[in-house]
């Protein structure tokens, strides 16, 4: 089906403009422009060879937005848009799952936080934002991605990975590999933690960085955006991506650079995410914080190095190194976080 049939589901106009918006990994997205009605959406093509079934994802968006709007929840929300024909997801023959989304006006994103305050507001909004949907005991989530957040599954992958390279792709990251292998313990006490169940189960948003906020003209917190990957997990994970993302001076792909992580962030971030959280969480999340942050770290350059070994399947990439440049970025985010944790210890 091609574009323009697409958007034919959804709204019936021949006065439109799509441009795409390049800042996702997986999904793709567009800016359609409406010129008939002057309204703008997001228009989406699912990744369904990740999302294998693309309705929890749609069933888990409504299911928040529904909580966030009983609740006094201030932030904007992002509104799944049905088609003329009532379905919320258009599915073409060649088995592409399309989905349009409403577009939040006068706002911006970032890809790279500038500044505490960018980091303060943004780790506090996530809390805000996490202590809402934790609020109501019935709350019907389904499973979008399974094994999103089993870390053991991650080390396995790796592990195959490994043992199913070619020659070239295993010299090209051999210093990747061995600063990886060197921290092969480090996932172990989390993957503990939820054997044992130590870690309570929370509803999660699981991609919260800093593109995932949308900021007004005066830099304050406007909306959280991409549910695709809300799902029932432990809050650790949350954090730790925060850090993850919000720390990071350079680009994700960035592998060049000396060093990466900026200290003042991290403390910035720890207290925003703290602000509005402090009171719901345990003693062994507040206590394991500093570890999450250098497990999600780890496990990304793990995610991204295995992507890169088993010839870039899972991530979309410009250049054939490209997953391991996003390795490199990762490690060197990681020696620095590590440093200055053991800095403060
Ligand atoms: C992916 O597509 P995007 O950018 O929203 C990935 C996240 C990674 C992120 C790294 C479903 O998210 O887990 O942290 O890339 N999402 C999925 O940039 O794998
Ligand atoms: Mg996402």
């Amino acid at each position: 089906m091609e574009l323009k049939n697409i958007v034919q589901e959804f709204i019936c106009t021949e006065n439109y403009k799509i441009s795409p918006i390049t800042n996702g990994l997986i999904n793709s997205t567009y800016l359609f422009e409406d010129h008939d009605k002057r309204e703008k959406y997001i228009l989406q093509k699912i990744n369904t060879s990740i999302f294998k079934n693309p309705k929890t994802i749609i069933h888990n968006h409504l299911e928040i937005n529904n909580l966030l709007q009983k609740s006094d929840y201030h932030l904007k929300m992002v509104n799944p848009i049905h088609s003329i024909s009532n379905q919320y997801l258009i599915k073409t023959e060649n088995g592409e799952a399309w989905r349009m989304l409403s577009f939040i006006e006068n706002s911006t994103t970032f890809l790279k936080v500038s500044d505490k305050k960018t980091a303060y507001e943004a780790a506090k909004t996530f809390g805000y934002f996490l202590n809402i949907i934790n609020s109501e005991s019935i709350v019907n989530i389904k499973e979008s991605l399974p094994d999103f957040i089993n870390f053991e599954k991650r080390m396995v992958d790796y592990n195959v990975s490994l043992k199913t390279a070619s020659e070239t792709f295993l010299k090209n990251s051999e210093k990747e590999i061995e600063l990886v292998d060197q921290l092969l313990d480090l996932p172990e006490k989390w993957i503990d933690m939820e054997k044992t169940q130590l870690l309570p189960k929370r509803i999660i948003h699981a991609d919260p960085k800093i593109s995932n906020i949308l900021f007004d003209h005066n830099n304050d917190p406007l909306a959280v955006i991409d549910l695709d990957t809300i799902m029932i997990s432990t809050i650790l994970y949350d954090f730790g991506d925060m850090i993850r993302s919000y720390t990071n001076t350079t680009d994700e792909d960035d592998g060049n650079s000396e060093n990466n992580f900026d200290p003042e962030i991290y403390e910035a971030v720890k207290a925003g995410f703290l602000l509005n959280l402090k009171e719901n969480l345990t003693n062994i999340e507040i206590e394991n914080l500093d570890y999450a942050a250098q497990v999600v770290i780890y496990i990304q350059a793990v995610r991204f190095l295995t992507d890169y070994l088993n010839g870039n399947i899972y991530y979309s990439t410009n250049y054939p190194k490209h997953n391991l440049d996003r390795t490199k970025n990762q490690l060197i985010l990681l020696k620095g976080l590590r440093e200055y944790l053991n800095r403060t210890l």
